[in-house]
């Protein structure tokens, strides 16, 4: 045999390896949905069984002080776009008087992932046109009920795959929003002694609310069963190796706070736990970061290019723990809203420098608007606000919020950014 011909048989050889070895990149997009930031045991309460979930917190990154939309529609479309609701249009859950006019999402991740030959699962929450036009290639059967009733139909199209495709899951199952009507089997796993009690719960509330909470940390016990299992499908399918995860909840909510669709921390603050080769075991960042990072995250970490300018960032820069911003801000928007232009729908705005957080109030927030503005109040009373009004918090020393300060010079600070915003 010829020297050339030995050459072009080592060379076949190791292409062959090559092709033959390789594991395709694996990305897995976990979005929870209505979840307390609070509702870990690693890092919040004791009383919460999630070993699944902690065992993310433990192998990734994850930034704590992060900001989703405080409810759900506009934190999907965000978590599409990169873009934030004041610019993607979709700052409400729903159109007063006939359908949501469409949202732009022509620049979604999902598509981009399509285009560079990823095949993608759309699995549960889901606001927009069918997921099939959006890049995926395949989706569960409702997006109420996915993993509520099982995802079989996601461990079988993961099962399906090539070893080399590369693929991405939207794993966004309805939990653990309500209804909180977990199986007796998580029900049980939730010592209901053991839930501490905010102080300021009125008395005769306090068995109800332990009650409601064990519900609800039920829920998340399930939740956290269903990602057990998502993860032995995705070790028996060698899908674990080359892969990267993405973990946060839309929106914020919480027993014995007022939470969802509010611009209090228990409706905006979330987790974004990043896992990837490049991740530090169990490292949390303070620095200052919002869901509308998500997608430019995604596509950094699936190495694709993003041909799109968006308003977030990639986090993987910040990995090293190079903060971008001094500051974040978030709004909230009436859940039932006529769709017509957000600055006549604001209801109010939010703004942090990591340690002092105003709120200002936009329009007047009244009980009897409970049905379109749906601000969750669970076991605390409703927030009844004059649009004018602000409030300062320090949120190391208050992160519930409970305690307003009389610093007009952070009123006045922190304000003129919030002015801009408003512009
Ligand atoms: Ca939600």
């Amino acid at each position: 045999m010829s020297l050339n011909a030995i050459l072009s048989t080592i060379l076949v050889a190791l292409a062959l390896a090559s092709t033959g070895s390789a594991q395709g990149k694996t990305l897995i997009l976990v979005i929870t949905d209505d979840m307390d930031y609070e509702h870990n045991s690693r890092y919040g309460s004791s009383a919460a069984h999630t070993p699944t979930i902690n065992k993310i917190l433990r192998k990734g990154t994850t930034f704590t002080r992060a900001w989703v939309h405080p409810r759900c529609a506009p934190s999907l479309a965000t978590i599409l776009t990169g873009l934030r609701p004041e610019t993607h249009g979709r700052y409400y859950n729903a159109k007063i008087g006939g359908n949501a006019p469409p949202v732009n999402l022509s620049q979604s991740w999902p598509l981009l992932l399509e285009q560079a030959g990823w095949r993608g699962y759309q699995g549960g929450k889901w606001w927009y046109e069918d997921p099939l036009l959006l890049g995926f290639e395949a989706k569960s059967a409702d997006r109420d009920t996915f993993v509520r009733e099982g995802q079989d139909d996601l461990f079988a199209w993961l099962e399906s795959l090539d070893s080399a495709d590369d693929a991405f899951v939207w794993w966004a199952p309805r939990m653990p929003h309500r209804p909180h009507n977990p199986p007796a089997e998580h029900l049980a796993r939730i010592d209901r002694d053991s839930i501490p009690i905010p102080p300021w719960i009125k008395i005769g509330d306090r068995l109800r609310f332990k009650q409601d909470e064990q519900k609800f940390l039920a829920m998340v016990a399930w939740l956290d069963t269903s990602l057990r299992d998502l993860g032995r499908i995705l070790k028996e399918t060698g899908r674990n190796q080359n892969m990267s995860l993405v973990y946060l909840h839309d929106n914020g909510l919480a027993m014995g706070h007022i939470s969802k669709g509010s611009p209090y921390e228990k409706g905006i603050r979330s987790p974004i736990t990043i896992v990837s080769d490049s991740t530090q075991n169990g490292t949390l960042l303070p620095n200052l970061v919002s869901i509308v990072d998500v997608a430019p995250t995604l596509l950094d970490l699936a190495s694709v290019v993003d041909p799109y300018p968006r308003e977030g960032v990639s986090l993987l820069p910040e990995l090293e723990g190079a903060p971008s911003r001094s500051h974040i801000v978030e709004a909230a928007y009436p859940s039932h809203a006529p769709a017509l232009d957000w600055r006549n729908e604001v209801l109010a705005v939010t703004v942090t420098d990591g340690r002092y957080k105003l709120i200002r109030w936009v329009k007047d927030v009244r009980p009897q608007d409970t049905d379109t503005l749906r601000i969750a109040h669970d076991f605390v009373d409703f927030p009844i606000r004059n649009a004018g009004d602000q409030e300062v918090y320090d949120l190391r020393m208050d992160l519930h919020e409970r305690s307003p300060l009389n610093r007009p010079e952070i009123e006045s600070q922190l304000g003129s950014i919030l002015d801009t915003f408003l512009e």
